[in-house]
């Protein structure tokens, strides 16, 4: 199996399965993802998601055994299945987090940027490999480099290819944090699990916020907070969280009913 699923209480686990091979991406790997993505926001108990790999890398990106002497029309038809995937990561209304737990290349190190949280193990690196085979960036990377740690730092990343050690990646703010090898899987399981008990569905309507942001003007991004903001207060853990506030206690969210 390309990928394995494990759910947790709250949340699912979603682990990268061709651990021989830096769990290079195939078509058959991508189609599972989504296929995971769909089956977990259909399940109403699921609030969270965590992606990793398996083994020492978290994803090689593209397979190279399997586009040696393809025609370039049929590289361009393999992207087919990757973008859906990169789109419905970036779409998901589930808090998505990335633990990175090796050298995450090429549409890997996208795959893994486009989680919402990601933390990766300070052995971790990140390569936008692209250029080593002559290849452009692809699975959003030109898209989200840029806005993550500005043009003069993609321009490098995605024209040197060189690693970038996950300590910077964390520094620069292309991921969110880099933890000691060891506290990667327990640290990534407490931020999917305390996500999982979260406002599920304002936190859906947060992450849609900020992607909008990144084509919206301030009047276009205020009334789309206004409208937002008139939906997450209307959903029943906004006047939970707000009486247990003032009744000094924990929320406790509902999360997915709408
Ligand atoms: C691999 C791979 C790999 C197969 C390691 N494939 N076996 C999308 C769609 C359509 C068309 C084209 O492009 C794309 C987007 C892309 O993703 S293009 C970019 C593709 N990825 C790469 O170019 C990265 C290739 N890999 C590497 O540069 C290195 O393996 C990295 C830097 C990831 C890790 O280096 P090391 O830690 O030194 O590991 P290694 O190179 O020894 O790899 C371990 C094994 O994994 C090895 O197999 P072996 O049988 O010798 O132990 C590699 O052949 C295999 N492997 N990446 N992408």
């Amino acid at each position: 199996m390309t990928i394995l699923i494990e759910k947790h209480s709250g949340y699912r686990r979603i682990t990268l399965n061709r651990p021989e091979r830096l769990n290079a991406l195939n078509i058959e790997m991508a189609d599972a993802l989504t296929a995971a993505l769909d089956a977990a926001e259909a399940d109403k108990s699921c609030r969270a998601l965590l992606l990793t790999g398996a083994g020492r890398g978290f994803c090689a990106g593209q397979d190279l055994n399997e586009i040696v002497d393809l025609p370039a029309r049929e590289i361009a038809a393999l992207i087919d299945h990757y973008h859906p995937l990169i789109r419905r990561l970036h779409a998901s209304p589930l808090p998505i987090v990335g633990a990175v737990n090796g050298v995450a290349a090429g549409a890997g190190a996208n795959l893994a940027l486009a989680c919402d949280i990601v933390l990766a193990a300070r052995s971790a690196s990140f390569v936008q490999a692209f250029a080593r085979i002559g290849l452009v960036p692809d699975c959003g990377g030109t898209w989200l480099l840029p806005r993550l740690v500005g043009g003069a730092r993609a321009r490098a990343l995605a024209l040197l290819a060189e690693p970038l050690p996950a300590d910077t990646a964390a520094a620069w703010g292309l991921i969110w944090q880099a933890v000691d090898d060891e506290r990667l899987m327990p640290a990534a399981e407490a931020l999917a699990a305390r996500l999982a008990t979260g406002p599920t569905f304002a936190l859906g309507l947060a992450k849609s916020a900020l992607a909008a942001a990144a084509t919206n003007d301030l009047d276009d991004q205020l009334d789309l907070e206004r409208d937002l903001q008139a939906k997450a207060a209307a959903h029943p853990d906004h006047a939970e969280a707000v009486r247990a506030f003032l009744g000094k206690r924990p929320a406790s969210f509902a999360g997915r009913q709408s």
